[in-house]
C-alpha cells in the first residue's frame, strides 16, 4: 500500500501547476509498481486540498480549457484506470477540484471536522475534473445541483448520511483508518480487485444487458487466474487466500 500526501499545507495544499504534476507522476507510479496494492491519499496539514490554486493565475495563464485538457484530466482519468484501490483520507476542507480528487478515489474515510465545499459556483465557475459526473451518481442529482448551485460546506456527519464518506472518524485517526482500510483492500486478489472497478465503472454508463455480458467476460478472465484456484483451495483448507495478482 501506499500513501500519497499532497504536501502544499502552507497554501491548503492548493494546486499548483507543480502539485498537479507531481500528483500525476505519483498515481503512474503507483500504476506501475507491482509493489503497490492499494493507494490512500491525503493532505498535509489542516486541509485535504483547496481546489485550483486561485493565486497561480499569471496573465499568460493558459485557457482553463487548456488547463483542465493538459491537467486535470489526466489525473483524475489516471486516478480512475488505475488498476487499484484509492482510498481518500480526507483530514480537512476539500473545496473546489480538491473535493473532485476526494470522488475520484473509491472510498473516502473523513474527519470528523473535515468538510467538502463545491466551491465552484462561489468564483463563478462551473464544476470539473469529474465532479458533475461523479457527485450526482454517489448523491443522486437533486442533492448534486444543491450541493453545486449553493456550495454550502457538507460536515462530516452529513457527507456520511448523504453517501459521500464511507467512515468518519476523529482527525487524529483519519490516515491510519484509511490506510487499514487500504491495507484489507490490498490483501484482496489484485487482478480481481481491477476487474471489479472495472465492471463498476462500466456499469454506470451502460444498460443492464450489456453490463450482464461485460461481467461474464471480466469472470472468465478472473476464473482462469491464479488468484481464483488459490482462493479455492484455501476456501477447502479452511485457511485465508495468499493472493499474488496471477
Ligand atoms: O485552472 C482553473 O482554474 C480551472 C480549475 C478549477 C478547479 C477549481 O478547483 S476551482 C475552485 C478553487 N478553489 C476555491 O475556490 C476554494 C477557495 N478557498 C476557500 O473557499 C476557502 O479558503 C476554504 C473553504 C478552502 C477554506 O476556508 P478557511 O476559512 O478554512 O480558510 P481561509 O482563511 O479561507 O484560507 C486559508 C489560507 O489559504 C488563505 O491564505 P492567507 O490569507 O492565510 O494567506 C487563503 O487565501 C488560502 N487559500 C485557500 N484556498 C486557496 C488558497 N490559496 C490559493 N488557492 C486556493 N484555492
Amino acid at each position: 500500500m501506499r500513501t500519497l500526501t499532497l504536501d502544499r499545507p502552507q497554501a491548503m495544499n492548493a494546486l499548483d501547476g507543480e502539485l498537479k504534476e507531481v500528483l500525476l507522476a505519483a498515481v503512474r507510479g503507483a500504476a506501475l509498481d507491482a509493489h503497490v496494492r492499494a493507494v490512500v491519499l491525503t493532505g498535509a496539514g489542516r486541509a485535504f486540498c483547496a481546489g485550483q490554486d486561485l493565486r497561480e493565475r499569471a496573465d499568460d495563464a493558459p485557457s482553463l480549457a487548456e488547463e483542465l485538457r493538459e491537467r486535470y484530466i489526466p489525473l483524475i482519468l489516471a486516478m480512475r484506470r488505475l488498476e487499484k484501490p484509492i482510498v481518500a483520507a480526507v483530514n480537512g476542507v476539500a473545496a473546489g477540484a480538491g473535493f473532485s480528487l476526494a470522488l475520484a478515489c473509491d472510498l473516502r474515510v473523513m474527519a470528523e471536522g473535515a468538510t467538502f465545499v463545491a466551491a465552484f459556483g462561489r468564483i463563478g465557475l462551473v464544476p470539473d475534473s469529474g465532479m458533475s459526473w461523479f457527485l450526482p451518481r454517489l448523491v443522486g442529482p437533486a442533492r448534486a445541483a444543491e450541493i453545486l448551485m449553493l456550495s454550502d460546506p457538507i460536515d462530516a456527519a452529513r457527507a456520511e448520511r448523504i453517501g459521500l464518506a464511507d467512515r468518519v472518524v476523529p482527525a487524529e485517526a483519519v490516515v491510519a483508518e484509511a490506510q487499514s482500510l487500504a491495507a484489507r483492500l490490498a490483501m484482496g486478489a489484485p487482478r480481481a480487485q481491477a476487474l471489479t472497478r472495472r465492471a463498476l465503472a462500466y456499469g454506470q454508463e451502460h444498460d443492464l444487458e450489456a453490463t450482464l455480458e461485460f461481467e461474464a467476460q471480466l469472470q472468465d478472465a478472473a476464473g482462469r487466474s491464479a488468484d481464483h484456484a488459490e482462493g479455492l483451495r484455501a476456501f477447502a483448507e479452511k485457511r485465508p487466500p495468499r493472493f499474488t495478482g496471477e
